[in-house]
């Protein structure tokens, strides 16, 4: 369980971080525990993996494509311990392998939205969004992205890092200047850490001003967002948690405690409409908004009646 607990524990504090990164480390952890356990009893085992998926999918509330790949591996079978590690290996190796091809997709698929010339606005860090301008950069086209820095963990410096590797040109921005620079902006391309049945988005703080912002510019906003961000729940109209942080990544103890009378908030994620959405890009298709549905359905196969009599509880070694 220590291992285990390490990776939860990295996924909560934001060393591993980005929603597809998160879904892939917990994959891993999964089959890795499934692999250390010792017992021989199908029950105790099965128990054991219940509570490992419950310990990773309480980590961080709002990326989806956590509990997506917990539940992705947990579907496992298997009479014995032996066969429900194979079937756990080949779940959480079939996750990983085609998480990471979904971003290459996604790449191809958006890029042909990119032209030469383009200034992009991009927020936060998503290897899937960067995906898109690596390829179109790839392919030759001339870009410039402007990247908000992306308070207050300053994701932006991640993404200035890696497009600077890429022999990206960006340029680097305060949060508040994304509604000045909009006019100089060609296209939006951001990430997702859920897509609602109804297409909203749920992504990082200021997700929502950014495409509010290109909205009133006339600016296409483009979602790169693999199927397992899409969030079968909220079917059933279950709103996506948002995560709330500690004040101290806004403001240090100390100065906090200077005042009597002031609290801080700090709301990890916000949520935009699907009105200021375009196009979401995922690996099987860009879509607009509206048919999130379909993903859920057809790509994730979830379907009302599954939903309705088991939720989304973690229980393992199903037949399926
Ligand atoms: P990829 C991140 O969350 C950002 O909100 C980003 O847009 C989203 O995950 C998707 O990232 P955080 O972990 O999966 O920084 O595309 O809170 O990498």
């Amino acid at each position: 369980m220590e291992q285990l607990l390490e990776t939860a524990k990295k996924i909560k504090s934001m060393e591993i971080r980005g929603a597809g990164k998160i879904a892939r480390a917990a994959a891993a952890a999964l089959r890795d525990y499934a692999e250390r356990l010792t017992t021989n009893d199908i029950n105790e085992f099965n128990e054991k993996m219940e509570h490992a998926a419950e310990v990773l999918v309480n980590t961080r509330p709002t990326a989806v494509s956590l509990p997506n790949a917990v539940r992705a591996v947990m579907r496992y079978g298997g009479g014995t311990v032996d066969e429900a590690k194979i079937s756990i290996k080949k779940l959480a190796d079939g996750f990983i392998a085609s998480s990471e091809n979904a971003i290459k997709r996604i790449g191809e698929i958006g890029a042909r939205r990119v032209r030469d010339g383009d200034t992009i606005m991009t927020h936060c860090n998503s290897a899937a969004a960067n995906s898109i301008m690596a390829e179109a950069h790839a392919q030759g086209k001339d870009i410039n992205v402007i990247a908000t820095e992306s308070r207050p963990r300053l994701q932006g410096h991640i993404t200035i890092k890696q497009l600077d590797k890429l022999g990206i040109k960006s340029t680097l921005i305060v949060d508040s200047a994304v509604r000045y620079l909009m006019k100089d902006v060609d296209i939006v391309i951001m990430g997702a850490d859920a897509v609602t049945v109804n297409g909203s988005l749920i992504n990082k703080i200021g997700t929502s001003q950014v495409a509010l912002a290109a909205h009133e510019a006339r600016t296409n906003v483009i979602i790169a967002a693999e199927t397992y961000k899409f969030s079968p729940m909220s079917i059933l109209g279950e709103l996506v948690e948002i995560e709330e942080r500690d004040s101290s990544e806004v403001i240090s103890r100390e100065k906090l405690d200077e005042f009597s009378n002031v609290s801080v908030r700090n709301p990890s994620f916000d949520v935009t409409p699907r009105e200021y959405i375009d196009l979401i890009c995922t690996e099987v298709g860009a879509i607009p908004p509206e048919m999130a549905y379909i993903i859920i359905k057809d790509f994730l196969g979830w379907r009302i009646e599954e939903l309705n009599s088991n939720g989304l509880r973690f229980k393992g070694n199903q037949k399926h």
